[in-house]
C-alpha cells in the first residue's frame, strides 16, 4: 500500500514514517520544513538536533534496508501537491502506481500559542491548515478518489462541556425528533478552531464528494521513544520542550531535569486525554488497515488516559525523587483562556475496537524519559520554558 505522509518531518510524522515503512508500506514523506524553521525564528530549538529530512531518510535506509521517498515543497501550493500525488516529484514521472492509496496529514500548524502570537501568525495558521486540507482534497478528487485521508484532529475541538463527549457524533431529540449531527465543538485557541473548520469541510466534501475520511482526535503527546528511534539518536524525534511547541509533560520532564519549577497554568484542574507516541503510530496503523467507506466522516478519539494538569505534575515530581532530583511545582498565571477545574468525560472507545494496546503512563515510563533527557541537559534553553504567549 502506497503511503504519503504530509508532515513527515515533525515530531509524529517522521516516527510514522519509520514505523509504517518498517511495517512494509510504501512510504513517501512531504514536508516544508515549517517547523523546523518556525523553532530557529523563534528561537526555540528542539532539544537535540535533527538530521535533515535526506539525511534521517538515508540513515533509516542503512539500518532498515528500507526506502522512504522524500519530497521537500509547500503542499499549500497546489501545483507542487499534485506533482506529489501524480509521482512527478519523487521520479519525475507521472506513474499511477505511485498514486497513493492513504494520505497521513500531519501538515498543519500544531501549536495553540503560536496560533495566537500575533496577526502574522493566526494567519499563516488558517491558510495553511486550511488550504492544506482543501487542496488534498482536491488532489485526492483529480487523482484517486477511493484514497483513505487519515487527518490528524484534536481533542481540543470539543473544549470542556459539561455533558460527555462522543466520538465525533451526537444524537439529538428535539420536537419528537431525532437527528444525529456533528457533536457541539468549543475550541480553544485559533489553532484548535482551524482543526474544527479543516474537519467541517472534510465532513462536506464526504457528503458532497464521496471522499473516505478518519478524523483523529487526539488529545496531547508525550515521549520520545519508539521502536525505531530508541537506539539511534540520529533517527530521533524532533522534542520540544519550550512553550510554544513543547506539550505539556515534554515540558514538566525538561523541567525537572533543569531543576525549573514546574509550571502549572492557573489552578491546574484542567483535564486532556494523553498518549504515548507509540500509541500514536498504533492507532494511525489500525486506521489505515480499516479504512473509511465511501462517503464516510469516520472519527475517533484518540488517548489512553486522562490526567489533570495538577496530576501530571505530581507524577513527574515523584519520578524526579525516585532518580534523587528535587522537583518542585509551582503554580503560575494562566496564560490561556480555559476552564482550569471543570466535567470531562471524553469516549474513546473506537480505537480500542479496532486493537489499540494502550501504553500507559507509568512510573518506568516517566523514568525513562526524565532518563534521556538528563543526558542533553546541558543543551536545554532554559529562557525559552517560561510562557511568552498569552491569550488575552
Ligand atoms: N499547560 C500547563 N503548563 C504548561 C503547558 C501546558 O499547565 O507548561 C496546560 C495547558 O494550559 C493545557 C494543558 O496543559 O490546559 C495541555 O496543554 P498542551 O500545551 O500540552 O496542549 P495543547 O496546547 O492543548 O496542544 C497540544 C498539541 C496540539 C494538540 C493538542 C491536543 O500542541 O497539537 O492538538 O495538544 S488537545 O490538548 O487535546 O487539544
Amino acid at each position: 500500500m502506497r503511503v504519503l505522509i504530509l508532515g513527515g518531518d515533525g515530531y509524529l510524522g517522521w516516527p510514522t514514517a519509520m514505523h509504517l515503512s518498517k511495517k512494509g508500506y510504501d512510504v513517501a514523506i512531504i514536508d516544508n520544513y515549517f517547523r523546523r524553521n518556525a523553532c530557529r525564528e523563534l528561537n526555540r530549538e528542539p532539544l537535540l538536533p535533527a538530521l535533515n529530512l535526506h539525511e534521517r531518510v538515508a540513515e533509516w535506509q542503512r539500518v532498515s534496508g528500507k526506502k522512504i521517498e522524500v519530497a521537500i515543497g509547500d503542499i499549500t501550493h497546489y501545483p507542487f501537491l499534485k506533482s506529489c500525488f501524480s509521482g512527478v516529484a519523487f521520479t519525475g514521472n507521472n506513474d499511477k502506481a505511485k498514486y497513493p492509496d492513504a494520505v497521513i496529514h500531519y501538515a498543519e500548524q500544531p501549536s495553540g500559542p503560536y496560533s495566537m502570537m500575533d496577526y502574522e501568525k493566526s494567519s499563516f495558521t488558517i491558510t495553511n491548515n486550511l488550504m492544506s486540507t482543501l487542496n488534498l482534497i482536491h488532489a485526492i478528487k483529480e487523482y484517486k478518489p477511493e484514497c483513505h485521508i487519515i487527518k490528524l484532529g484534536t481533542m481540543g475541538v470539543y473544549g470542556t462541556p459539561n455533558i460527555d463527549i462522543e466520538e465525533g457524533y451526537i444524537e439529538i431529540e428535539k420536537g419528537g425528533r431525532k437527528h444525529t449531527c456533528l457533536f457541539p465543538k468549543s475550541p480553544g485557541s485559533l489553532y484548535h478552531l482551524t482543526k474544527v473548520q479543516d474537519g467541517d469541510m472534510l465532513y462536506f466534501y464526504c457528503k458532497t464528494w464521496g471522499i473516505k475520511v478518519t478524523d483523529l482526535n487526539q488529545g496531547p503527546v508525550y515521549g520520545m521513544f519508539t521502536d525505531e528511534t530508541q537506539n539511534n539518536e540520529n533517527l530521533a524525534t524532533i522534542f520540544n520542550y519550550d512553550d510554544i511547541f513543547g506539550t505539556v509533560l515534554n515540558r514538566f520532564i525538561v523541567q525537572a531535569v533543569c531543576g525549573y519549577p514546574l509550571t502549572v497554568y492557573g489552578k491546574g484542574g484542567q483535564v486532556r486525554g494523553y498518549l504515548n507516541i507509540k500509541d500514536t503510530l498504533q492507532c494511525v496503523e489500525l486506521t489505515l488497515r480499516t479504512p473509511a467507506s465511501e462517503g464516510e466522516y469516520r472519527v475517533l478519539n484518540q488517548f489512553t488516559e486522562t490526567f489533570t494538569v495538577n496530576d501530571l505534575a505530581k507524577k513527574v515530581q515523584d519520578s524526579g525523587r525516585r532518580l534523587g532530583l528535587d522537583v518542585k511545582i509551582k503554580a503560575i498565571a494562566n496564560p490561556r483562556v480555559e476552564a482550569e477545574d471543570h466535567y470531562y468525560n471524553p469516549k474513546h472507545t473506537g480505537l480500542m475496537e479496532l486493537g489499540l494496546q494502550a501504553n500507559l503512563l507509568s512510573g518506568d515510563v516517566l523514568d525513562e524519559m526524565i532518563g534521556f533527557v538528563k543526558k542533553y541537559k546541558s543543551s536545554v534553553n532554559t529562557n525559552c520554558i517560561k510562557p511568552q504567549v498569552k491569550w488575552n
